[in-house]
């Protein structure tokens, strides 16, 4: 006879954290988030820790280089999409470790020949003063000058004016050699008080700029997560088919941790995969392993050698799972029954196997919650596709700014790896995702420390300083249906709404 979980299955929506004793030392300033990465033998330190507990989900619409980089300036990961092919997952992954914080591809570049008018409107587009000039007006081409809204009167001169006669030519221009690092490139800036600086190859082609108002921003973001070499660190996706080959291309290209990706993790295909990057890199390869749902599937997975298991099975925003197949389970308690598993994997064996919950994060409380939880870390993806970052267009849908957002598993994606398991090539034979849009939210940076601000409180609030004292102290308690209305506001005529209605009447 099938085997019936004594409990229902239930979601972080329905979890409210009760607060505990707040000593006079327990203040968000103090609050570190900093979080297991990878597992670890007791006594010992991971040898990766996140410095706040996000990382991005492994999808098309999520983690591209350009995510990974905004992710990791703020503490996090992200994990590069691993479904396309091995050559662009490896260049994305590579375009990571090349990134230069502070060097920027000069977006608003001119050629001698082009003229005032040419200035001003890419001005005026772009919002930036200093153009590069080079020999084509591309951003990597011979660099011959550079124009700055110092080199032009507007009132004196004519817009016909050719910007060869009025830029500050190549040989007076200060420039700096490939090989300069962001702390000498700005003692340049400063000695000669520049306010941008050229970075050029042995042929004088422009590679980057280097601009002082970036100089504080950069060091602005104490939580950045860096390697040995001072690279921002990035993690990648793989599957249970193409890993030969997949696993030592990101390899190559400087991949910091993989993880298989896969909406079920508890099968044969994954242990053939751990136990391949065992046998051929012994422990210095990191790779986490998932999804699974319950105690049984983390066992299994962390006894096959996984660096972290993956919690999340039919929660994701954009997951038709659930529906077309019949199978999941409520995050939440698939992350309590999980993480108890790991803690009593830990008691057991003396090995920390960190555990990341996987989609279903709705709103920030949900972070927090399933961090008191047990999860040691949460992957998102409809939290990351929001902002300015992600990959996808951004759209004015019926007046409000929208960007897309599609699932592994839609036809859009047709990330067939993640679904079919492992095995011959079958296909995606039918959906398990949707392809959507999210309300456009900015930047990364900004919503990330709004959340971030959210969750040290709530920390507070419990009487905790580090994520490990609040799962420790968390005191958490089902709500009925009718305390969750209870939880918004309720009984009151919001003031949008009223105004909204008024102007409608009128
Ligand atoms: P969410 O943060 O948008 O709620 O969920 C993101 C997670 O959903 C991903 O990390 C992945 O585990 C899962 N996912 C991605 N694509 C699909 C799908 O098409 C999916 N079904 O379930």
């Amino acid at each position: 006879m099938a085997y019936f979980y004594p409990d229902t299955a239930h979601t972080f929506n329905e979890y409210l954290l009760v607060p505990g004793y707040s000593s006079a030392e327990c203040t968000p300033d103090r609050v570190s988030l900093k979080t297991p990465l990878v597992k670890y033998k007791k006594g010992e330190e991971p040898t990766i820790s996140l410095n706040i507990p996000m990382v991005s989900a492994i999808m098309q619409s999520v983690s591209d280089d350009k995510m990974a980089v905004a992710l990791a300036t703020e503490g996090g990961m992200s994990f590069i999409y691993g479904s396309q092919t091995i050559e662009q997952e490896a260049a994305m992954v590579a375009r990571v470790k090349d990134y230069k914080a502070g060097f920027v591809e000069s977006d608003s570049n001119i050629s001698p020949d082009m003229t005032l008018g040419d200035v001003v409107e890419l001005k005026a587009e772009s919002g930036h003063s200093t153009m590069p000039v080079t020999v084509d007006g591309s951003a990597h081409g011979k660099i011959v000058g550079i124009v700055t809204s110092r080199d032009y009167r507007l009132s004196r001169m004519s817009l016909d004016t050719k910007v060869k006669d009025f830029m500050t030519p190549r040989e007076k221009l200060i420039v700096a050699s490939k090989d300069t690092t962001l702390s000498e490139a700005n003692d340049i800036i400063w000695d000669h008080r520049l306010n941008a600086l050229p970075v050029v190859d042995e042929d004088d082609n422009l590679l980057s700029m280097v601009f002082r108002k970036d100089y504080d921003s950069h060091k602005e973001n104490p939580n950045e997560m860096l390697d040995q070499h001072k690279r921002y660190m990035v993690g990648a996706g793989i599957n249970t088919r193409d890993y030969e080959d997949r696993v030592p291309a990101l390899l190559e290209a400087g991949v910091d941790v993989l993880c298989i990706d896969s909406s079920e993790g508890f099968t044969e295909w994954q242990k053939r995969t751990l136990k391949w990057i065992r046998d051929n890199y012994g422990d210095s390869v990191k790779v986490g392993a998932g999804n699974v749902v319950d105690s049984e599937g983390f066992r299994f997975l962390a006894d096959c050698g996984a660096d972290f298991v993956k919690v999340g099975i039919g929660g994701g925003s954009i997951c038709i799972t659930r529906e077309q197949k019949g199978i999941g389970r409520g995050q939440a308690s698939a992350v309590i029954d999980v993480a108890q598993a790991r803690d009593k994997y830990f008691e057991e064996t003396g090995v920390y196997v960190p555990v990341c919950s996987d989609g279903g994060i709705v709103f920030d409380n949900h972070m927090t919650l399933a961090l008191a939880m047990g999860a040691d870390f949460l992957m998102l993806g409809r939290y990351f596709a929001r902002f300015d970052e992600s990959p996808t267009a951004r759209v004015n849908v019926n007046g409000s700014y929208m960007k897309e957002y599609w699932g592994e598993g839609s036809a859009r994606a047709r990330n067939w790896q993640r679904y079919d398991l492992g095995g011959k090539k079958k296909g995606l034979s039918f959906e398990e995702g949707v392809d959507s849009y999210v309300p456009y939210a900015g930047s990364l940076k900004e919503n990330v420390a709004q959340t971030l601000t959210k969750m040290k409180a709530t920390m507070c609030s419990c009487g905790a300083i580090t994520i490990p004292e609040f799962q420790e102290k968390a005191k958490i308690t089902l709500v009925s249906s009718t305390s969750i209305v209870e939880g918004g506001s309720h009984d009151v005529l919001l003031k949008d709404s009223v105004s909204t209605s008024a102007a409608t009447y009128r």
